[in-house]
C-alpha cells in the first residue's frame, strides 16, 4: 500500500474511518450495506405477506399488523433498498467511468448516506414505538392524515429525512457529470452507466421537491392542526395524490434508468461488440425521463378527472413504450452476432429483458383509462410494477454486483455459485408474480389482508408463495457466495472482464485517489480503443504531479444525527410539549454543525508526486 498515508488498522480504527470518509467508493460500501439490509428487511416483510396469504381465511397475522407490513414492505423497498442499492453502484463507478478523482462534493456525498440512513433508521423505530405506518406506501389522504397513533408521523418525517438525502446525492452526480469528466469525455462518449445516472439524477433534481412539499404539508396536517387535505375544511385530499405521484411516477424510471444503463454497458461487455445504436441509446434514455414527468396521473384515472385528462394521460404513457422498445431492440441488436460470454451478469441481463418486457405489457395494459377501472387496485398492479421493479431493478441490481465487484472488492463473485443463486430466483420470481395477473383480474384486490374460500384464488396464492421461497433461496445462496468470495474468492486483477470503459484502466479495488494521472479520453469505450489502437493503456493527459484530496469529516453524521433527534421531537411534540426540547436541541445539533462546517477552513492534503513516484517504483 502506498504513501506516507498509512492507515491504522483495528476495529475502531475501520469504523471511524468508514464514520467520516469522504471518499465514493468507501461511500459506495456504505450504502452497499445500507441498501442490502433494508433489502433484507424489505424481504423478511415480503415473506410475512405471502405467510399471510397461503390460505384464504388465514389467521396468521391481525389485520392491522398486515397493513403495517405492507406498507413497510413497499415504503422500505422502493426508498431505503432500490434507491440506496442503485447509489452504491452509482457511488462505484461513475467518478471511475469518467477519469474523476471522486465526486464534485465529496462532503456532501457523505452527508447524503448519512441523511438516509437516520431517515431510514427513523422510520423503523415505529415498530418499537406503537406500530409502524399503516396507510399504504402511497400514504392517500384522508386515510393518512387520520390514521391513529405516531405510524404516519413516522412516515412523514422518516422520508422528509432520507428524500433530503436522496436530493443531495442526486445534485452532487450531476455535477460532478457535467463538472469532473476526464479531458476528451464528451457527452457523447460517456459509457450508457453514466448517462443514465446523469438522466436519473436531472429527474431526482425535479421529483423530489414534489414529494418534500407533500410531506411537509402531510406534517402540518397531522401535527400542527393544519387542513391542506382535508375537502370538509376547505383542504382538497386529491391534492395528495398529485404531489405523491408527480414524484412517484418519475421515482420509477429514477430507479430503472441506472438499470438500463448497467446493463447497456454488461451486454455491449460480454456481447464483445460496441453498443448497438449508442445515439439512440442515449436519445431514448434522455426521451423516457422526459416523458416521466408527463403520465403521473395514470395512478388516478379512478379518481375521476374525466375523459378528457384520463385520454391525454393514457396516450402519454402508452408513448413512453416507443424508446422503451428501441432500448429493447437494441440490446437485442447488440447481442446478435456478437460472441457471447455468458457470466453470472450476463445471465441476469439477457433474463431481465424478457421479464421486463412482460411488465411494461402490463404497464400499456394499465394505461388503457377504460380497462384500468377493472384493474384498479387488484392484484394485476402488484403483478405488474413487481415485473418492473424486480423483473428490472433487482436482476439489475445483482447483474451490476457481479460485474462490478471484482471493481469494488478485487475478488470475482464465484460464478458457479452466481448462477446457483440466479436460477432459483429467476424461477421463483415468475411464480410469483405471473399468476398474480390472474389473481387480480379474477378479482382478488390489492392489499387485502385475507380472501375468502370457494373464489378459486387458493391455487394461485400457493403458487405465488412457493415462488416466493424459491427468490428466497437464491437470494440466500448470493448471500453465501458474497461469504465465500471474501474468504476464498480469487484475486480480480484490474480488468478481469476484458472491459471497455475507463473504470477498468485502474487497479481493483482503486487506490483511494483513483487516476495516478488524469487520462486522455480517445472515444466511446475508450479503454477498447486503447486495446485496439494501442498498448493497451491509457494515455495521461496530465504530467505526474501532486493529488488534492478531501479531508475526512464526521460533520455529516452529526448533522443527520440532529434532523434525527429533531424528528423524534415533532412527533412527539403533539402529546407532549415537553418534546419541543428535542426539536430545539435536534434543530441546534444541526444547524451548529453547519455554522462549523461554513467557519472554518478545510483545505484537504496533497498526494505528493514523490509518494506517487515511489509507488510507480514499488508496483
Ligand atoms: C422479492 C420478493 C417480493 C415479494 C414476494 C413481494 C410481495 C409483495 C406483495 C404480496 C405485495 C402486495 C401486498 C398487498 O397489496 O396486499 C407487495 C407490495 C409492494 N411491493 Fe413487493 N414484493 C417483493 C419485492 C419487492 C421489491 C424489490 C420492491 C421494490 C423495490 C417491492 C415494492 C412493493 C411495493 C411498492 C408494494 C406496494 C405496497 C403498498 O401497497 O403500499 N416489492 N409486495
Ligand atoms: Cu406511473
Amino acid at each position: 500500500m502506498s504513501t506516507a498515508y498509512a492507515e491504522k488498522s483495528g476495529f475502531g480504527a475501520t469504523l471511524w474511518d468508514y464514520l467520516t470518509t469522504v471518499d465514493h467508493k468507501k461511500i459506495a460500501i456504505l450504502y452497499l450495506i445500507g441498501g442490502g439490509f433494508f433489502f433484507l428487511l424489505g424481504g423478511l416483510e415480503a415473506l410475512i405477506i405471502r405467510a399471510q396469504l397461503l390460505f384464504p381465511d388465514n389467521e396468521l397475522i391481525q389485520a392491522g399488523t398486515y397493513n403495517q407490513i405492507f406498507t413497510m414492505h413497499g415504503t422500505t423497498m422502493i426508498f431505503l433498498a432500490a434507491m440506496p442499492l442503485i447509489f452504491a453502484l452509482m457511488n462505484a463507478i461513475v467518478p471511475l467511468q469518467i477519469g474523476a478523482r471522486d465526486v464534485a462534493f465529496p462532503f456532501l456525498n457523505s452527508l447524503g448516506f448519512w441523511l438516509f440512513l437516520f431517515g431510514g433508521v427513523l422510520l423503523n423505530c415505529s415498530w418499537f414505538l406503537g406500530g409502524a405506518p399503516d396507510a399504504g406506501w402511497t400514504a392517500y389522504a384522508p386515510l393518512s392524515t387520520t390514521a391513529e397513533g405516531h405510524g404516519v408521523d413516522f412516515y412523514a418525517l422518516g422520508l422528509q429525512i432520507s428524500g433530503a438525502g436522496t436530493l443531495i446525492a442526486g445534485i452532487n452526480f450531476l455535477v460532478t457529470i457535467v463538472n469532473m469528466r476526464a479531458p476528451g469525455m464528451t457527452y457523447m462518449r460517456m459509457p450508457l452507466f453514466t448517462w443514465t445516472s446523469f438522466v436519473t439524477s436531472v429527474l431526482i433534481l425535479f421529483a423530489f421537491p414534489a414529494l418534500t412539499v407533500g410531506l411537509f404539508l402531510m406534517m402540518f396536517d397531522r401535527l400542527f392542526g393544519a387542513n391542506f387535505f382535508d375537502p370538509a375544511m376547505g383542504g382538497n385530499h386529491i391534492i395528495w395524490e398529485h404531489l405523491f405521484w408527480i414524484f412517484g411516477h418519475p421515482e420509477v424510471y429514477i430507479l430503472v434508468l441506472p438499470i438500463f444503463g448497467l446493463f447497456s454497458d454488461i451486454i455491449s461487455t460480454f456481447s464483445k461488440k460496441r453498443l448497438f445504436g449508442y445515439s439512440a441509446m442515449v436519445f431514448a434514455v434522455v426521451l423516457i425521463g422526459f416523458l416521466g414527468f408527463m403520465v403521473w396521473a395514470h395512478h388516478m384515472f379512478t379518481t375521476g378527472l374525466g375523459p378528457i385528462a384520463n385520454s391525454i394521460f393514457a396516450i402519454a404513457t402508452m408513448a413512453i413504450a416507443v424508446p422503451t422498445g428501441i432500448k429493447i431492440f437494441n440490446w437485442l441488436f447488440t447481442m446478435w452476432g456478437g460472441s457471447i460470454h455468458m457470466t453470472t451478469a450476463m445471465l441476469w441481463a439477457v433474463a431481465f429483458i424478457p421479464s421486463f418486457t412482460l411488465g411494461g405489457f402490463g404497464g400499456v395494459m394499465l394505461a388503457a383509462a377504460a380497462a384500468d377501472y377493472q384493474y384498479h387496485d387488484t392484484y394485476f398492479v402488484v403483478a405488474h410494477f413487481h415485473y418492473v421493479i424486480v423483473g428490472g431493478v433487482v436482476f439489475g441490481v445483482f447483474a451490476g454486483l457481479h460485474y462490478w465487484w471484482p471493481k469494488m472488492f478485487g475478488k470475482v463473485l464465484n460464478e458457479k455459485l452466481g448462477k446457483w443463486a440466479f436460477w432459483p430466483f429467476f424461477f421463483g420470481f415468475h411464480l410469483t408474480f405471473f399468476i398474480q395477473h390472474f389473481l387480480g383480474l379474477m378479482g382478488m384486490p390489492r392489499r387485502y389482508w385475507k380472501f375468502q374460500p370457494d373464489q378459486g384464488l387458493e391455487l394461485g396464492n400457493i403458487v405465488s408463495s412457493s415462488g416466493a421461497v424459491l427468490m428466497t433461496i437464491g437470494a440466500v445462496i448470493f448471500l453465501i457466495n458474497v461469504v465465500y468470495t471474501s474468504i476464498k474468492g480469487e484475486d480480480a486483477g484490474a480488468d478481469p472482464w476484458d472491459g471497455r470503459t475507463l473504470e477498468w484502466a485502474i487497479p481493483s479495488p482503486p487506490p483511494f485517489y483513483n487516476f495516478k494521472q488524469t487520462p486522455l479520453i480517445r472515444g466511446l469505450d475508450p479503454l477498447f480503443i486503447e486495446k485496439q489502437q494501442g498498448n493497451g493503456k491509457m494515455t495521461p493527459a496530465e504530467p505526474l504531479g501532486d493529488i488534492h484530496m478531501p479531508n475526512n469529516s464526521i460533520v455529516p453524521f452529526i448533522m443527520s444525527f440532529g434532523l434525527f433527534v429533531a424528528g423524534f421531537g415533532l412527533i412527539y411534540q403533539v402529546d407532549d410539549a415537553t418534546w419541543l426540547w428535542a426539536v430545539g436541541i435536534g434543530l441546534a445539533i444541526t444547524l451548529f454543525s453547519m455554522l462549523f462546517r461554513s467557519v472554518k477552513d478545510d483545505l484537504g492534503y496533497h498526494i505528493h508526486k514523490e509518494d506517487l513516484e515511489e509507488e510507480a517504483d514499488a508496483e
